[in-house]
């Protein structure tokens, strides 16, 4: 099925100047940017975002991290895309993740793994209404679908 998921590389990405490496891997495997944006997250977004893990021990970190520079915030479409993504980002720890994944290539600590990316349908949404408005979001035809889709 067709589906946008939210992604987004965090500080440590943008200021470490992997952004192009990153949004290649999307590219190059077939899937479309169909927003993109960077931003300085401040501290209502970060909490709203991470609100599941008000409880953790980690939050506070988590939100200084991510309000420490600014981020990339994008909507990537493609068959499947929600999941795939998670595949192509890897585990939450860098150390358990795998080679060839985002986060296992290019990140070491829990707390700078480079990269968000949406969990379920639910999440993507509620994520792309916080970060995007409808008008910044660009539908348009890519002319290569047909060997990128059977
Ligand atoms: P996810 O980003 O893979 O979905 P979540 O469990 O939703 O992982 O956690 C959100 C973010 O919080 C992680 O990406 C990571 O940056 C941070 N985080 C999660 N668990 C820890 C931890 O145990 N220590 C430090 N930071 C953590
Ligand atoms: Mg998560």
């Amino acid at each position: 099925m067709m589906e946008k998921s939210f992604v987004m590389m965090k500080p440590d990405a943008v200021s470490r100047r992997l952004m192009g490496k990153i949004l290649t891997r999307f590219e190059e495997k077939g899937l479309q940017i169909v927003a993109i944006k960077m931003l300085s997250i401040d501290e209502d977004l970060a909490k709203e975002h991470y609100g599941e893990h008000v409880e953790k021990p980690f939050f506070n970190d988590l939100v200084s991290y991510i309000t420490s520079s600014p981020s990339l915030a994008m909507i990537i479409k493609g068959d499947d895309a929600i999941s795939l993504i998670r595949k192509m980002v890897g585990a939450t720890n860098p150390k358990e993740a795998d080679l060839g994944t985002i986060r296992g290539d290019f990140a070491i600590d829990m707390g700078r793994n480079v990269i968000h990316a949406s969990d379920s349908a639910k999440s993507a949404e509620r994520e792309i209404s916080l970060f995007f408005n409808d008008n910044e979001i660009c539908d348009y035809s890519i002319i290569d679908n047909s060997w990128i889709y059977e």
